[in-house]
């Protein structure tokens, strides 16, 4: 676990220049960190409820401008790399807490007022432990406050670019408010290399399609959305599938 980081790191009200407004310095780091640990530390570690969170999302309320929200689901890497580069794009971790957490595992002990450094729970034993519970707590409020256009950037190179079990399957797409967010925007993204194919018309995104369209939005797909395939391409430039003309 990256207690440590936890603690100290992220919260000395430094941070990268691509976070969305308000930055930490206009926030009380300290209460913060005072608060996050609070949902958790002196608690059992597969116990943990959505409410303990609850003054930690008050406190760390942020939110993201019209049609600059990006989902992603098992396409974490190139997300990042992309809102990066395309800094009027912001995934969850691209806000304070989705920062915070970020790569980070972190839990208490009911019999002790200190950071577990020892284990923690791995989510599939126990779901209601204080990372998941974090993760879909804000990952609700993230997706919740999206408004316009919302993007998702997808792995094509799966067999089943969208999953109802990830996060975004289960969470995200469900607490999209279609009274602010009138199409869902999905970028299916390949690795370089790969023998192109038209996951677009996939059964898996067939199926993510129905959920938007059932829920009064607009579903649009486009397989390897340009700019992110621009993105891919810094790596592999000599590729056929990167060598066409700018
Ligand atoms: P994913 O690529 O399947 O999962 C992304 C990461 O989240 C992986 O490391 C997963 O762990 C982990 N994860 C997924 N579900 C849970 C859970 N219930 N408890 C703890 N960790 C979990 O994509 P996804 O669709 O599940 O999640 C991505 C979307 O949700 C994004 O749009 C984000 O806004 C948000 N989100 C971000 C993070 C993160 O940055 C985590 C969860 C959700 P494993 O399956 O590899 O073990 O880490």
């Amino acid at each position: 676990m990256s207690s440590e980081s936890l603690t100290f790191h992220r919260l000395g009200c430094h941070h990268p220049s691509q976070l969305v407004l308000p930055d930490l310095r206009s926030k009380d780091c300290p209460k913060i960190l005072d608060t996050f640990k609070n949902a958790f530390i002196a608690k059992n570690a597969c116990d943990i409820t959505k409410e303990d969170y609850e003054p930690l999302l008050h406190l760390a309320d942020q939110t993201v401008p019209c049609n600059k929200t990006l989902f992603w689901s098992k396409s974490k890497e190139l997300a990042h790399q992309f809102t990066r580069v395309q800094s009027g794009l912001f995934t969850l971790e691209d806000t304070l807490l989705g920062y915070l957490g970020d790569d980070l595992t972190w839990c208490g002990d009911a019999r002790s007022a200190e950071l577990n450094h020892q284990s923690c729970p791995h989510w599939h034993e126990c779901p209601s432990n204080p990372v998941s519970v974090f993760w879909n707590v804000i990952s609700q409020k993230f997706a919740e406050s999206a408004c316009g256009v919302a993007q998702v950037m997808l792995n094509g190179s799966l067999s089943e670019p969208f999953s109802k079990y990830s996060t975004f399957g289960s969470v995200e797409v469900y607490n999209l408010d279609p009274r602010k967010v009138h199409t869902v925007q999905a970028w299916v993204m390949h690795d370089v290399g790969e023998t192109s194919s038209n996951s677009c018309s996939s059964v898996s995104i067939n199926e993510l399609k129905l959920i938007v369209s059932k829920r009064n939005m607009t579903f649009t797909c486009q397989n390897n959305y340009r700019p992110a395939r621009l993105v891919q391409c810094v790596k592999h430039p000599e590729h056929s599938s990167c060598a066409s003309n700018i």
